[in-house]
């Protein structure tokens, strides 16, 4: 019994080092092939005659299509909303319809499901028509849109704590089962 211990234990630690590397390095690799946004029309930065009746975003991998899952919010200097309805998708495009006429800066903030299943999200702007046109700013929606940036990350170091915390449930347990066997 005393030399079969430490090698058990060894073999035991072995094992917890690779699960816990396992579980860390887990949700940090599929990261990598999140689907990115890879052009848009109107393209970012760019200035446009004339706020335009739809606006595309074309992401470099098939998005899940579920209901209500990706959204497109389009809002001029006002922050008033732009977009109409939800986003159309087709492969790796997204069709957004707009309303309105608009002048000024246009911001794009769009959240959709990547093709690994992980949301992803992001903003850009252009200008369309005249910028001296841009209606009033009102400061109201500034403050919320830094939250939702921030979800993600929170949700999968929530998932990297739920998963540790299971692998080292489940190394008590097997030790737990072993000494009894040893016992025996
Ligand atoms: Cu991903």
């Amino acid at each position: 019994m005393s030399q079969r211990t430490p090698a058990l234990r060894t073999r035991l630690l072995a094992a917890l080092g690779l699960a816990l590397g396992l579980a860390v390095a887990a949700p940090a690799s599929p990261a990598l092939a999140h689907d990115e946004l890879l052009a848009s029309d109107p393209a970012a930065d760019s200035t446009v005659t004339a706020l335009p009746d739809e606006l595309t975003l074309t992401f470099s991998g098939v998005l899940i299509d579920e209901d209500g899952v990706n959204a497109i919010s389009v809002t001029d200097a006002a922050g008033t909303e732009l977009a109409e309805g939800a986003p159309a998708l087709d492969g790796t495009t997204a069709t957004q319809a707009l309303s309105g006429d608009s002048q000024g800066p246009i911001t794009v903030r769009w959240r959709v499901v990547s093709s690994d299943g992980h949301p992803v999200s992001g903003e850009f702007s252009f200008t369309a028509g005249d910028p001296a046109a841009a209606p009033t700013s009102s400061v109201d929606g500034e403050a919320e849109t830094t939250t939702e940036e921030g979800l993600p990350a929170v949700f999968w170091i929530v998932v990297s704590i739920v998963v540790v915390a299971g692998v080292i449930a489940l190394v008590i347990a097997l030790v737990a089962a072993s000494r009894r066997r040893t016992e025996d």
